[in-house]
């Protein structure tokens, strides 16, 4: 039987972010991963860091390769009738974003824990959490070798994303779910190809929405809403990219549609997701385990970041001073900023996207509010300053 503090449930970007931030102060932690390492660097997922995060990962000491492979940005372009309407980030917050993949940071974070020798187990198995409601919860599971382990932990940390076991061993009747799910999806494709802008380009189309957006100067990521039940075998290289020149078709000269070979691509269903409250007992959720956006915005990873630095101070409090006040406050905390992405997220993807449950009222009320967004500069700086980050709480 083996005692750590806090048994963090998931190497995603929560639960190694906060391993990181738990260790840094002087307090145990052991992280347990379903997968393997090699399928955790590889995952693609999410592509900007928004301000505060990358002034996060700077000041913790994991920044220096964001700093040399980052690509920052100082706004982007919304497309539609064919025509981009720039939105100046820079210009109008002060802030910049960073394009720097998701798996970046998990390789970063993973790295740092090798680099200390702070436990990450990955491989493991049937992970089930107990005690939940007393101060001594544990954590059963098999190990990457099929051996029973038993973790006692003083806090337990789900950082398992929207599919773990940590949110449903909450009791149904402890908590509030709200979910909304879209009648479409993204197909996404990681393609070796120089980004046809340096920009990324939000593009509303007849057709679908569909983005530009890219890892380096090399790599080109691009994403087109499909059907929420569309199949990735219908969909060949060939379509996507004609596909993807129908919809970006522009009147910009700076944009010409480079293809490429096409290195992943994948669809992912595209939902609105809130459990109430992010905590029971001695159970924190932390990420997509507690909340799920929809891509649009560019928020989730930015989210799961901002929760563990609520919960990485919380649990300092707790664990050495004894004091509860942080953890108790912790899910109303995050909620309030959980809700503002949730809005933000939901309203960039209302805007952008073709509901097929539209009607033509609905379609005229989406183009004005894209004109008004396009020409107004307090529509252009509020959907920047959410964009862009508001500041940690
Ligand atoms: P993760 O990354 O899902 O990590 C959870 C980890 O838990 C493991 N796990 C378990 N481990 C042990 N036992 C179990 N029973 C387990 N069950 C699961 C999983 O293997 C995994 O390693 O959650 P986390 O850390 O909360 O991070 C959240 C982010 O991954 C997510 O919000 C973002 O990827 C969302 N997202 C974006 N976020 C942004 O901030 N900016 C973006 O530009 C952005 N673009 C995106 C995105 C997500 C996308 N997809 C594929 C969902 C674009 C896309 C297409
Ligand atoms: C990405 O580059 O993967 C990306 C960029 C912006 C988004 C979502 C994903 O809104």
């Amino acid at each position: 039987m083996a005692r750590t503090q806090v048994g963090i449930i998931g190497a995603g970007p929560a639960g190694l972010l906060l391993s990181y931030l738990l260790h840094s102060e002087g307090i145990e932690a052991v992280v347990l991963e379903a997968r393997s390492r090699e399928y955790v660097e590889k995952r693609v997922r999410a592509g900007v860091c928004e301000h505060p995060t990358v002034e996060l990962l700077r000041e913790i000491g994991v920044g220096t390769r964001l700093d040399a492979e980052g690509l920052p940005h100082q706004g982007f372009s919304l497309r539609f009738d064919g025509q981009d309407h720039r939105i100046a980030i820079t210009e109008l917050t002060g802030k910049t974003i960073t394009v720097y993949g998701q798996q970046e940071v998990v390789k970063d974070l993973i790295a740092a824990h090798e680099e200390r020798g702070w436990p990450i187990e990955f491989e493991v198995s049937e992970v089930a959490l107990h005690d939940l409601e007393t101060k001594n919860p544990h954590i059963t599971y098999r190990d990457v070798d099929g051996v029973e382990r038993r973790l006692d932990c003083d806090v337990l940390a789900g950082c398992d994303g929207f599919h773990g076991v940590s949110r449903p061993s909450i009791p149904a009747e402890r908590a509030k779910m709200f979910n909304r799910d879209y009648p479409f999806a993204w197909l996404g494709v990681l393609a070796r190809t120089p980004p046809s802008h340096e920009e990324l380009i939000y593009t509303h189309h007849p057709r679908g929405f569909a983005l530009h957006s890219m890892r380096s100067p090399e790599v080109t990521r691009l994403y087109l809403q499909v059907p929420h039940d569309e199949k990735i075998d219908d969909w060949s290289d060939d379509r996507i990219w004609s596909e993807l020149a129908e919809r970006l078709e522009t009147s910009n000269k700076d944009f010409s549609l480079r293809e490429g070979p096409i290195l992943d691509k994948g669809i992912t269903p595209m939902r609105s997701f809130v459990i109430e409250p992010m905590s029971h007992g001695r159970l924190f959720l932390a990420g997509d385990a507690a909340h799920i956006v929809p891509p649009t915005g560019a928020k989730g990873m930015n989210l799961a970041v901002a929760d563990v630095r609520v919960l990485s101070r919380a649990l300092v409090e707790l664990l050495q001073h004894k004091r509860t006040e942080l953890v108790e406050s912790y899910s109303d905390t995050c909620l309030k900023r959980v809700w503002r992405a949730e809005h933000f997220s939901w309203y960039m993807t209302s805007m952008l996207h073709v509901d097929p449950t539209a009607d033509d009222f609905d379609r005229r009320l989406q183009l004005s509010q894209l004109r008004y967004t396009a020409s107004s500069r307090a529509a252009a700086t509020s959907l920047a300053e959410n964009y862009a980050g508001l500041p940690f709480v």
